[in-house]
């Protein structure tokens, strides 16, 4: 038998966009297995299915026939695990796809000898606004799974809906329209719910489903999140939404964690009872199915902890504490802040804390990342990193007050195109010399975090610390200038599976969630990030000084693309 046979553990899932996997986690919080299916290579033939046309789904109560999704038109494959449907906005990934992920994942397992046995709790993460809908009957074929039958065999005709909407679709601008409306606009909206109307925001998604295909949404008798389906499936029964991924629906009051009764009514009927009442992140829902039991040989007792979405699992596999900042430098740039404070605003979103109930966890996207610092690698630094850190180093922190926004694709925070530099007097200029135009477009990327991240309540405060990951996280003149930009020491960790790693530490929490023992106390022995700045002497003078003439400028430019005020 395999060495990681008997070894006391919990187990992290991730159901992603791309993939289904697992890690398996020691007492002494080592990762000691890993477990993936990929749907576009291990699943091909939902790549073969095209989409059902929007229309009536099967009606009546459920029986076990194979799901009538109605395919039509020129078979397409999965790409990246999602439908792009024709008209370029509709996004959708078919349901019994993730549930026969998760089938071979575990047949896997087994036939590597992993000892199931000694699972003390699984946890998980899922995409975050995914939707899924199970048929009137559904609930009934989930308590009573045969141990005989791979699930994928069980549950195909347990959905209203076969292709799912997930976060990468953008079809819902007119029910986003309407939920703001009723919410008293979008910054009440914001207010209330941690974000202003997103499409791929799941209530705006369930809006589109009940207008466009009333007779699936009626036969429909719960809608879980990606993640709360995937923990339903380990449970045999419905699982009930937690806080932290309920706040990605537009529909959860993240103050008070009841649905909105305002944005239940703007979206569809009867809403309430279909989502069931949501959980705190760290809650254990339940011991796990017998059909584990049976068929795989879990035992009886292991728990099934709230799973969440795939940003806050990462929250906690990154171990980000009060005052923490992470900063993941990809294609896109991105920041997880957490707060204990939030103002909600127009950019970003607020979710509830997935390891602390009464904190939150904002999340900003940068749209001008890693293709922007290239292009001005390419442009500046003779297409070389070498080049670019040599700028750096040979330019001096604040860059003699000459400032600069590159937008080279419309950016999403602030919402503005184009490249824009000042001079320290606040004239703008066509170009700089090449050395300040690397700097300027480095200590521009992290201000501009800086000052969104304290849009939204965010402190630096004396033992925040800055985790790097991404790309450029590999670069330390990059991260030397991300710890004098915002004062803090920056840390960089292996952050490839943190989904996973974050979920089998939060199924360790919900472990002992009921003796209030901090999720800190909990993941204290697992691997520490690694010291790769700190902000050097004089730093906080020079962009203290800097940061309102930023933000300043931002607005001019900001003004400039929408017009003064009226
Ligand atoms: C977050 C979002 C994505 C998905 C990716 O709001 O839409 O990060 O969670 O899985």
């Amino acid at each position: 038998m395999a060495e990681h046979a008997s070894r006391r553990c919990c187990l992290g899932w991730d159901f992603s966009t791309q993939q289904v996997k697992v890690v398996a986690v020691d007492a002494d919080l080592n990762v000691f297995y890993e477990e993936s299916v990929r749907f576009d290579r291990d699943l091909p033939e939902f790549g073969r299915r095209s989409q059902a046309p929007p229309g009536p789904a099967s009606s009546g109560r459920l029986r076990l026939l194979p799901a009538q999704s109605a395919f039509s038109g020129s078979p397409r494959r999965t790409r990246g695990g999602v439908h792009i449907h024709k008209d370029g906005l509709t996004v959708t990934s078919p349901v019994l796809m993730w549930v026969q992920a998760l089938d071979i994942v575990l047949e896997k397992m087994k036939a590597s000898g992993f000892d199931f046995s000694q699972v003390l709790a699984v946890s998980g993460a899922g995409q975050q606004h995914g939707s899924v809908f199970w048929k009137a009957g559904a609930s009934q074929v989930l308590t009573s799974l045969s141990p005989d039958l791979p699930l994928g065999q069980q549950l195909q005709a347990c959905f209203s809906i076969t292709d799912c909407p997930v976060w990468m679709d953008s079809s819902t601008t007119a029910q986003c329209r309407r939920l703001e409306a009723a919410a008293g606009g979008a910054q009440a909206l914001s207010r209330l719910t941690g974000s202003r109307a997103y499409e791929r925001f799941t209530g705006n998604q369930i809006a589109k489903i009940y207008q466009q295909n009333p007779e699936a949404y009626s036969n429909t008798e719960r809608i879980s999140l990606v993640s709360s389906f995937a923990a339903s499936l380990f449970l045999g029964s419905y699982s009930p939404v937690d806080y932290s991924d309920g706040s990605g629906m537009n529909l959860l009051q993240i103050h008070d964690k009841v649905w909105s009764q305002v944005c239940l009514g703007a979206c569809a009927p009867r809403l309430e009872e279909k989502l069931g009442p949501p959980v705190p992140s760290c809650a254990a829902v339940g011991a796990i199915s017998s059909y584990y039991v049976w068929r795989y040989g879990f035992h009886p007792g292991c728990q099934v902890v709230a799973f969440t979405g795939d940003n806050p699992a990462s929250l906690a596999g990154m171990r980000l504490e009060e005052g923490d900042i992470a900063v993941s430098l990809g294609t896109s740039d991105t920041l997880f802040v957490w707060l204990r404070e939030p103002v909600p605003a127009l950019e970003g979103h607020v979710f509830c804390n997935p390891v602390d109930p009464q904190h939150f966890l904002a999340l900003l996207c940068f749209k001008n990342g890693s293709l922007t610092r290239e292009k001005v690698r390419d442009e500046s630094a003779s297409c070389s990193w070498g080049e670019f850190s040599r700028a750096l180093r040979s330019t001096q922190m604040g860059n003699g007050g000459n400032l600069g926004f590159y937008f080279d694709v419309m950016e999403i925070t602030p919402e503005a195109t184009g490249r824009h530099r000042f001079n320290a007097e606040g004239h703008e200029v066509s170009a700089f010399p090449r050395d300040v135009e690397v700097r300027a477009l480095v200590e521009g990327q992290f201000m501009a975090k800086r000052l969104h991240a304290e849009g939204l309540g965010y402190r630096v405060v004396p033992k925040t610390k800055i985790l790097a990951t991404g790309g450029a996280s590999h670069n330390r003149d990059i991260l030397q200038v991300l710890a004098d930009v915002f004062g803090a020491p920056v840390y960089v960790m292996d952050t490839a599976n943190s989904a996973c790693v974050g979920s089998a530490y939060r199924a360790f929490h919900g472990l002992v969630a009921g003796t209030n023992m901090p999720f800190s106390e909990v993941v204290k022995l697992a691997p520490n990030p690694r010291l790769a700045a700190t902000p050097a002497p004089g730093a906080a003078q020079v962009y203290e000084a800097l940061l309102p003439k930023y933000a300043k400028l931002e607005q001019r430019i900001l003004s400039q693309v929408q017009g003064p005020p009226e």
